[in-house]
């Protein structure tokens, strides 16, 4: 038995669309953090017949692991034997908390080592990113980007842009629902693909917001970094805002929460926020004032549980 595992990311820079859907090629660079206290564990064993996956102990109806390694399988040819894989997750899934990309990872890891394949950090993410593209950021940890220059599916790959330690920034979840989203992420990128008006201009944007976060990282520019990620989420929030029907992933919690951190950011607290696609907060903060801003979202009305995600 081969366990592995691996933590969901939040993206300071968000993937919203895809340049190609079965590969899951992103139609624009992002670049995330890890959510160090958030963990999936996976365990894989082989099994006699056929592939039995259970996600948190229930039967995964979604099929969407059985449908990834069929394509390993097939158009990549790798040699996985039928597997039994067992994945549990220590936060709530399908909420906005990256459990795909933790998942994923956590799953392709188990299989590198099984396998004995050996593979590089670019390698794997690209195998876990077939399954879900964020998942590619949760192979490594630190400051990870996901981007590439054409698309095709080897270009798509992640790399470590800088090590956690170099710069280990404060993270807390507001956690202002435990629901289930009503579209999955891959349904919501398609909607706005083909119905938002703002969706060109989003991923030119977004582009640059990658270019210039990139650089707030390696000069460890906090005022950069927080200026980039606050226009990429207000960017892709306005696509799904704008599709046809909009997509509703944020509630009035979330929006609480985040006059509640521009208003400490408005009193000079170096802290910004970023959502994705569910109604959570990640507030992103320098380390020294993790208890202030952990005791003000605490306070939201709404928030039903704070985690502190880093460090
Ligand atoms: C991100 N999200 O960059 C963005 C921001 C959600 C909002 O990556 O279709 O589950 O499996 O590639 O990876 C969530 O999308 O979607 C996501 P698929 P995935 O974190």
């Amino acid at each position: 038995m081969i366990s592995a595992v691996a933590h969901p990311n939040v993206a300071l820079i968000k993937y919203w669309g895809k340049s190609h859907d079965a590969l899951r090629i992103p139609a624009t660079p992002s670049i995330s953090i890890p959510l160090l206290a958030l963990r999936t564990e996976t365990r894989i064993e082989v099994a006699p017949t056929h592939d039995e996956i259970t996600i948190s102990g229930q039967p995964d109806t979604s099929g969407r692991i059985g449908r990834w390694l069929h394509c390993l399988r097939g158009d990549f040819e790798l040699d996985i034997p039928p597997l039994a894989v067992r994945s549990h997750s220590n936060f709530p899934l399908a909420a906005g908390l990256a459990s795909s990309a933790s998942g994923f990872a956590a799953l392709t890891l188990a299989i590198n080592t099984l396998l004995d394949l050996d593979l590089d950090t670019a390698s794997l993410s690209r195998l876990a990113r077939l399954g879900s593209a964020s998942a590619a950021r949760s192979i490594t940890t630190g400051f990870v980007s996901l981007d590439g220059q054409a698309s095709t599916h080897d270009a798509w790959r992640a790399r470590k842009a800088l090590d956690w330690e170099d710069w280990p920034l404060g993270v807390c979840v507001a956690i202002c629902s435990h629901a289930s989203k009503a579209v999955s992420s891959a349904d919501g990128m398609r909607l706005s693909r083909d119905t938002s008006p703002a969706y060109t201009a989003w991923l030119e944007g977004n582009r640059r917001m990658y270019a210039r976060a990139a650089r707030a990282v390696a000069e460890r520019d906090f005022d950069a970094l927080s200026a980039a990620a606050r226009w990429s989420f207000f960017g892709m929030l306005t696509v799904m805002q704008t599709s046809d029907p909009p997509l509703r992933y944020l509630n009035a919690s979330t929006f609480a929460v985040i006059q509640a951190i521009d208003a400490l950011r408005e009193q000079g607290v170096p802290v910004f926020f970023t959502c994705d696609a569910g109604p959570q907060v990640k507030c992103i903060h320098l380390p020294e004032c993790a208890e202030l801003v952990e005791a003000r979202i605490q306070a939201v009305p709404g928030v039903q549980e704070v985690i502190r995600a880093c460090p």
